[in-house]
């Protein structure tokens, strides 16, 4: 069955989807939907089994007294990992067969000592540390998190990039048998996203391998997916494999299909709104009174001088 497909005589999307599929597919404009429509995808029947990890270090990273975490079920069960399918619920039940292990990640571009790296040996030198962040997708709904990972820095620091490497591009998977919306161009797979330098390097960015203790779930990006808490969720690119440091801005799969919507930066602005909605307010999962977006996510503190001097609603 084709869903979100353009009706013959210029019906829009929204008019035939039924509207719990068309608001899940909210990063998509009208119009786009049709040419992205996807097939139902047949349910693997996979069960994701939840592994302990070891040697996690607890840190001070916390968010205010009056956020709770969100419940593991949501975490877990609600997602946006498109490879799988355009549904929330469709990552958890279509990523459980994805191969995790052997993974190897490409790092190469301006570094003085590029190479391919197994997963394993990439985590292995580093420390996982829990951090408790909030978690904002650009779709006005948010999450709080207690992500396990490395902060992004060390990892870089050890390719030592040169002073070339103005901004660092990151990319997912590509394998259209393990990830089946990859069977359709939807989306110009693989996913890419990119960071500039110094956001790359910033203390709060981390190299997510895991959450609530435990080894990362296919859904949320396994083994290895980017956070970098200020900005919107589609910067945080899962299942990477390959990591360029470039001198050129690189490009980002939302921003190719849908410039005006979503931009490079894309930090979280509750004065920037999306072209289709408010950005000034989020439903926080699990709640029932919708927050005020903070600033930069709540982490203006951290990261506001990074954008110094620029145009935030230019920059968005
Ligand atoms: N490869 C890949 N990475 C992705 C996405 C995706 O579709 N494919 N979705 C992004 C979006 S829109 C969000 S909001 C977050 C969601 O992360 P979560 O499912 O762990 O909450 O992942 C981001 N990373
Ligand atoms: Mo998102």
């Amino acid at each position: 069955m084709l869903i979100g497909k353009i009706a013959p005589g210029g019906v829009r999307n929204s008019e035939i989807t039924p509207r719990s599929v068309y608001l899940n597919r909210r990063h998509f404009m009208q119009g786009t939907a049709g040419a992205i429509a996807l097939a139902a995808l047949p349910a693997s029947a996979a069960t994701n089994e939840r592994k302990k990890l070891e040697g996690v270090v607890k840190t001070n990273f916390e968010v205010s007294p009056d956020e709770s975490l969100t419940k593991y079920d949501s975490v877990t069960g609600y997602n946006n990992f498109y490879e799988f399918g355009f549904d929330k619920d469709d990552p958890k039940a279509n990523a459980g067969n994805l191969r995790t292990r052997p993974w190897t990640v490409k790092v190469d571009g301006h570094v003085a000592k590029p190479g391919t790296v197994d997963i394993d040996d990439l985590i292995k030198p580093h420390r996982l540390e829990e951090r408790v962040y909030r978690h904002r997708c650009v779709e006005a709904w948010s999450m709080v998190v207690p992500w396990v990972g490395i902060p992004l820095k060390d990892i870089v620091e050890r390719f030592e990039p040169t002073s070339s490497a103005k901004y660092v591009a990151f990319q997912t998977l590509l394998d259209p048998e393990q990830m089946p919306a990859q069977k359709r161009s939807s989306i110009n797979w693989p996913y890419v996203e990119g960071l500039r330098i110094d956001e790359a390097v910033n203390p709060l960015t981390l190299m997510v391998v895991g959450l609530y203790g435990e080894v990362l779930p296919n859904q949320n990006g396994a083994p290895l997916r980017l956070v970098a808490p200020w900005k919107y969720g589609f910067k945080g690119i899962k299942s990477i494999v390959g990591i360029r440091f470039v001198e050129q801005l690189p490009p980002t799969t939302w921003n190719l299909l849908q410039p005006r919507e979503y931009g490079f930066y894309a930090n979280v602005n509750p004065k920037v709104d999306h072209p289709r909605w408010s950005q000034a307010t989020e439903r926080r999962i699990g709640e029932f009174r919708r927050r005020d977006t903070l600033m930069f996510n709540g982490y203006a503190e951290q990261v506001a001088s990074l954008y110094a001097g620029m145009d935030l609603a230019e920059n968005y």
